[in-house]
């Protein structure tokens, strides 16, 4: 489905393209088309605009349609220190931090941010290893959450750093991390998950928190999610790329 519609998309925009060159070649001998051509641009660049609407919703789905078994993938239970110890008291301790470029850093008790501004939403999953399932989310607002942090001008990027290691590496640099523009930052469907199909969010699935960023592809939706950092640009977290995977060389923009 995801590639079908992927597939749909480069061909609608190489039509767009190849009509607009098209309209160019003919049209641009002949001074009197030089208004049409001039319609047809801007016809093409609304169109472009329109099917490439970052702040669309992502497809939602009945209770019927939910998957059965959901895949799990990554880290199914972090082994860190620190994760280990939270776990055996529940997490009473955890406090979900928010810093970086905010006027005001947070400090979270998981009832604090139960207590945020929520949404539900059945959505699909689509890794990048070429499965998908379906599930329930709810969770905060992470505009909710920004608004509370108030975000400096200069805040450009959330970065989400998590509490697991998934390659063992001597300077640190395994631990999952990942990064959102302000555009998904700020979209509706943008959550951080507590309760996962009407129940509280499995460890494999990210417990206590995980991001929800539903117009983006799988390796996005940081599970453990520690601490939120708003930067100006990712160059000195991490290798660079602004997650774990983009460090690997996968797509930082992971758009569906
Ligand atoms: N912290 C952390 N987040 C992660 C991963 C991970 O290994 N660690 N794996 C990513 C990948 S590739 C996918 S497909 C999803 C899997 O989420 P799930 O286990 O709930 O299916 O989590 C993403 N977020
Ligand atoms: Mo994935």
């Amino acid at each position: 489905m995801s590639l079908n519609r992927r597939r749909w998309l480069t061909a609608a925009g190489a039509t767009l393209t190849s009509l607009w060159l098209a309209g160019c070649d003919k049209l641009a001998s002949n001074s009197t088309f030089t208004g049409v051509l001039q319609v047809a641009e801007k016809w093409s660049q609304r169109a472009q605009r329109l099917i490439t609407d970052r702040n669309a919703l992502a497809q939602e789905f009945a209770p019927s349609d939910i998957s059965k078994d959901f895949k799990a993938n990554g880290t199914l239970r972090p082994q860190d220190d620190d994760y280990v110890a939270l776990l055996a008291g529940n997490f009473a301790d955890y406090r979900l931090v928010v810093d970086g470029l905010v006027e005001q850093p947070l400090a979270l008790t998981m009832a604090e941010v139960r207590g945020l501004p929520s949404r539900t939403q059945i959505t699909r999953h689509d890794c990048v290893e070429g499965w998908s399932s379906i599930g329930k989310w709810k969770g905060a607002r992470l505009s909710a959450l920004l608004e509370r942090a108030k975000l400096k001008p200069e805040a450009k990027f959330i970065v989400f750093h998590c509490f697991d290691t998934l390659e063992q590496t001597l300077d640190g640099s395994g631990r999952y991390y990942e990064s959102i523009d302000l555009i998904d930052a700020f979209h509706p469907q943008t959550i951080l998950a507590y309760d996962m199909n009407d129940a509280t969010l499995p460890v494999r699935h990210g417990y206590p928190l995980r991001l929800r960023v539903e117009r983006q592809l799988g390796y996005k939706h940081a599970k453990y999610v520690m601490r939120l950092e708003a930067v100006s640009d990712f160059s000195q977290i991490g290798r660079g790329q602004g997650g774990f995977w983009p460090d690997r060389g996968y797509e930082w923009y992971a758009g569906i």
